[in-house]
């Protein structure tokens, strides 16, 4: 047995991520009809979709890219000067970077969230209610969700369920989800005994050992995100895209009001019902001031906001969205191109120098790297070098969120850097 101060010095490894690994990964906006998931979507991506107090307005998923707004890469556009001009953006504080960003072609070269606006769902939804089985496909092709809540009243806007009731709203939607992975997990069974009995192939024994494991869990009314799941179980549960599988955000749609002075009376019910689901991240927004500071030029919301004391939520939605799919992102910077380059957490350095070239991978020798913090506290890369701590990775070196990297790669034939 090895020594127990060896082992403690080992960093405790990460647990394994539930999902696609992917650098392509996208988040849903999901909640019943008429809450405000549409309205947010155009206010989030400035598209015009309909968004009209008609339940299902939304028949096919809309889909849209935001940009991650993140003060690192301006700073570094401010250090490097790119020669592309347009990536010189001014400073502006964070929440109207964020309106400079979407309006900005250049911003290729920021980070990206990939946003799809998905039809309501109404109790019996995983029977066939509503739009039924068709916008669950739509929930099960995304990584992560974006859960809306209304928690606004207005008698004008139609509740499916008559009243205003988010804590209610919340235990349909997530039983809906539930009953469908159970449904999931019923027909998996099924199949796996099937082929069980023509074959002795361990490994169906093991999928369906963990597919029991799983539909039990489902049956106990708990989410499959929130079990300590084993690698092996994570891997079997990965070929299956399950709906409670993705990570949820929590969105709660309040009046203008009632987010300025950041009260609602639904609000206290709904944080004890997450607390008690998992614990995820509440973000109170209002839909009806997005869409007033979306309507008006950057220098007027500015103002609004300042007048107000309110702020926009949808860069906070924005960066907890990607952050909750499991997507960080690494930059690489010098005087031609300033660019971040989205992974999914738990990359390897190869990787990640796939996602700029397969060659960079394929041919990858290293991968020099500074941490964005050293670099601002520093001041320029050659401080950086002189204080040791410009890093030479090698192919194991798992990359972290805001690293600043320069591969070196070498094709056959090559030697190029
Ligand atoms: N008063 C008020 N009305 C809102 C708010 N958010 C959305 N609405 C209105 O509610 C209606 C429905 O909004 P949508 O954004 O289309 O709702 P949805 O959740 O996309 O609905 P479906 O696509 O049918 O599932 C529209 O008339 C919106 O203007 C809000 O914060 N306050
Ligand atoms: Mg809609």
């Amino acid at each position: 047995m090895p020594p127990k101060a060896a082992k403690g010095k080992e960093a405790p490894a990460e647990r394994p991520i539930l999902g696609r690994f992917s650098s392509h990964l996208k988040i849903g906006i999901v909640g019943l009809p008429n809450v405000g998931k549409s309205t947010l979507f155009n206010t989030l991506t400035k598209m015009s979709i309909p968004a009209e107090n008609f339940p299902f307005c939304t028949i096919e998923p809309n889909e849209a890219r935001v940009n991650i707004p993140d003060e690192r890469f301006e700073w570094l556009c401010q250090l490097y000067k790119p020669k592309n001009e347009s990536l010189n953006l001014k400073l502006f504080p964070l929440q109207f970077l964020f309106y400079m960003l979407s309006s900005v072609d250049a911003l290729e070269a920021s980070a990206f969230l990939q946003i799809h606006d998905i039809a309501g769902l109404v109790r019996g939804a995983h029977q066939g209610q509503g739009l039924g089985n068709n916008f669950l496909s739509h929930i099960r092709a995304v990584d992560g969700i974006f859960h809306v809540l209304r928690a606004f009243e207005d008698p004008d806007i139609i509740h499916v369920d008559d009243a205003v009731d988010p804590v209610r709203d919340l235990e349909t939607i997530s039983a809906e989800l539930r009953l469908k992975d159970i449904e999931f997990m019923e027909k998996k069974i099924e199949d796996l005994e099937k082929s069980m009995k023509r074959s002795n192939d361990k490994q169906l024994k093991i999928e369906h050992e963990c597919c029991q494991k799983v539909k039990a869990w489902l049956e106990d009314e708990k989410d499959v995100r929130l079990g300590d799941w084993k690698l092996a179980d994570v891997e079997i549960l990965n070929t299956f895209q399950l709906l409670t599988a993705k990570p949820v955000v929590y969105l709660v749609n309040m009046n203008e009001k009632d987010y300025q002075r950041k009260k609602n009376k639904f609000l206290p019910k709904i944080h004890a019902w997450v607390q008690e689901h998992g614990g995820e991240q509440i973000i109170p927004f209002s839909c009806a001031l997005e869409t007033n500071l979306a309507d008006m030029p950057p220098d007027e919301a500015l103002k609004y906001c300042e007048e107000n004391k309110v702020q926009s939520a949808l860069p906070k939605i924005i960066k907890t969205g990607f952050s909750a799919i499991n997507l960080i992102y690494f930059f690489t910077a010098g005087p031609d191109e300033v660019k971040c380059w989205q992974i999914r957490r738990q990359t390897k350095a190869p990787q990640a120098a796939g996602t700029i070239h397969t060659d960079f991978e394929r041919g990858f020798i290293c991968a020099e790297v500074m941490k964005f913090e050293d670099l601002k506290e520093l001041g320029s890369e050659s401080a950086v070098k002189a204080a040791g701590k410009y890093k030479q990775e090698g192919k194991t070196y798992v990359v972290q969120d805001g690293d600043i990297i320069f591969f070196k790669f070498n094709v056959s034939g090559g030697g190029k850097k």
